[in-house]
């Protein structure tokens, strides 16, 4: 196994076939590439600066196996996920994003096989959740949110709107939505219930 935890997280890094560890812990994870390879891995990106960014510009490989990827920015104007592309791979994986600005901007990420679960507050990018049962967890009521069906054999749909207004996210492959309310209520939709 590996762990790298440092304040800034940057550069090429490789996992092993263990359980391993990435964290950038302040100051996020920054134009990385990261390989986790097989085994539960955990990759996470905090940023607790002001215009922070949790998981900026990188390429992130969880690889195979029960992976967790977190971009937590948590001062003004930050960010969890800017930019870059991050694939979970097999295995029933978890994905949160949360920034005060936005969970995800111009993000692409995708869950591979395995069931899925990806949280990314609002925001924009392109969600896929792969083969399996995968649900998508946003923030507010369903109220806040347009979904559009786009193709229903891709099982894809775009949000709009959201809590922020600028939400824009293209999604496919997710089979479960849920709508998080900062009050603790949730809403659970099938993914069919938007092509009715
Ligand atoms: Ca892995
Ligand atoms: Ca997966
Ligand atoms: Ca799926």
């Amino acid at each position: 196994m590996v762990r790298v935890v440092r304040d800034i997280l940057t550069g090429p890094i490789e996992g092993t076939q263990d359980s391993d560890i990435f964290a950038g812990l302040t100051s996020g994870i920054v134009s990385a590439e990261i390989d986790a390879e097989a085994d539960a891995d955990l990759i996470l990106g905090r940023n607790i600066n002001a215009n922070g960014i949790g998981i900026n510009q990188s390429l992130i490989d969880a690889g195979p196996d029960e992976d967790q990827v977190w971009g937590v920015a948590t001062a003004e104007n930050s960010v969890g996920i800017l930019g870059g592309a991050i694939e979970l791979g097999g295995g029933n994986d978890v994905l949160v994003a949360t920034g005060t600005q936005a969970g995800v901007i111009d993000a692409l990420i995708d869950g591979g096989p395995g069931e899925d679960q990806i949280n990314v507050q609002f925001g924009t990018g392109v969600i896929l959740g792969g083969t399996d049962e995968d649900s998508l967890t946003l923030s507010g009521t369903s109220q806040d949110y347009d979904v559009m069906p786009i193709d229903d054999l891709l099982e894809i749909v775009q949000i709009t709107g959201g809590v922020d207004g600028n939400t824009n996210l293209l999604v496919g492959q997710v089979e479960t939505f849920i709508f998080q309310d900062p009050s603790g209520s949730t809403e659970t939709f099938d993914v069919g219930e938007f092509f009715g």
